[in-house]
């Protein structure tokens, strides 16, 4: 008997930050591997996801959404999305589409105008590279149809793109033959995961995303940008329940008194968040345990970095 022939093939999932690069790779494995917020700077780190689709294995990398960066670890995490990028079989380039028809239109905020900026970075990095993109404008639920063709249009006579589709992460649409698309790219090959595993971040570093998500969401201003969060101990016990202890790295004072809160109020609720979404995740009893210490310089530490699954650099 012949063995049935196995595909796989790498995709790396780009675009500017809050474009909705981790949504769609949440919604293509159909778990959460990435954590979301509706704030830019979400992920920090290559994530993977893995998903199947008519017995081809699709390995989905979420890269930063960062292509204008300051500090050392904005550079560490554009570093991460290119050379993710460059290793891939396939680029997807997502775009969020009502953000550039704005601009287009003369009507776009400040965001708007960054994120568009970021898709002529990208495009212009595209163009110097051999390999053409997929491009996939997002958030078509939230936008004109009208629009959205003068958006595709516009982007696509750049020349760097192989195709184009429009899709809505959040809802679904478009998704599955966005899909098809890159099942069609997968060489043929071993798979890269066992059929059952959806994500290959260490389980502890997931927890601690989990937890830096209810803290985005929770406070405000420059404070997520300020804050790191490392799971210290993972501790399976005896009766089924695990013990997750974690650590909040703030660079002041003052972030630490608004982080616990009044009472310590704010990080109650942080913490129940997380320990509720990790029980649904992990299908067992979580104990969980939140501190906050500040560390003024964890930004540039390298232990930092490497607890986030980044290179230092030099
Ligand atoms: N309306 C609409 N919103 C979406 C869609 N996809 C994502 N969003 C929202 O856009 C925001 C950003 O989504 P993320 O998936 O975190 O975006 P990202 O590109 O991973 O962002 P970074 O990690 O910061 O680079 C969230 O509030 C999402 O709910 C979509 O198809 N339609
Ligand atoms: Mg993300």
């Amino acid at each position: 008997m012949v063995e049935p022939e196995t595909r796989c093939g790498f995709v790396a999932i780009i675009g500017a930050p809050n474009a909705g690069k981790s949504t769609l790779v949440n919604r293509l494995v159909g778990s959460k591997v990435s954590i979301v917020t509706h704030k830019v700077q979400t992920t920090r780190a290559p994530v993977r996801g893995v998903a199947l689709r008519g017995g081809v294995q699709l390995v989905l990398v979420d890269t930063p959404g960062v292509f204008a960066p300051r500090r050392r670890l904005d550079r560490a995490m554009v570093r991460a999305a290119w050379s993710n990028a460059d290793d891939a079989d396939a680029i997807v380039h997502l775009v969020d589409a009502p953000a550039q028809a704005q601009v287009a239109a003369g009507h776009g905020d400040g965001a708007d105008r960054a994120a568009a900026e970021d898709v002529e970075r990208i495009s212009q990095r595209l163009q110097a590279s051999s390999q053409r993109a997929v491009l996939a404008l997002n958030k078509v639920d939230s936008m004109p149809r009208e629009a959205l063709l003068g958006v595709t249009q516009t982007l696509f006579a750049l020349g760097v793109y192989s195709c184009a589709f429009m899709i809505s992460a959040k809802r679904g649409d478009g998704v599955e033959d966005l899909a098809a698309h890159l099942v069609g790219l997968a060489q043929p090959g071993p798979w890269h995961y066992p059929a059952d595993q959806v994500a290959d971040a260490p389980v502890r570093v997931l927890a601690a995303e989990i937890t830096r998500e209810k803290l985005m969401l929770r406070l405000h201003e420059e404070l997520p940008y300020e804050t790191t969060v490392e799971t210290e101990a993972f501790i399976e016990r005896k009766d089924g329940s695990v013990r997750i202890e974690q650590m909040v790295f703030v660079t002041r004072e003052s972030q630490r008194k608004i982080t616990i809160g009044e009472g310590g109020q704010t990080l109650k609720a942080i913490g129940r968040a997380a320990r509720l979404e990790l029980q649904e995740i992990l299908e067992r009893p979580v104990h969980l345990f939140v501190h906050v210490k500040v560390r003024e310089g964890w930004a540039e530490e390298r232990a930092r970095f490497n607890a986030l699954g980044l290179d230092y650099g030099s």
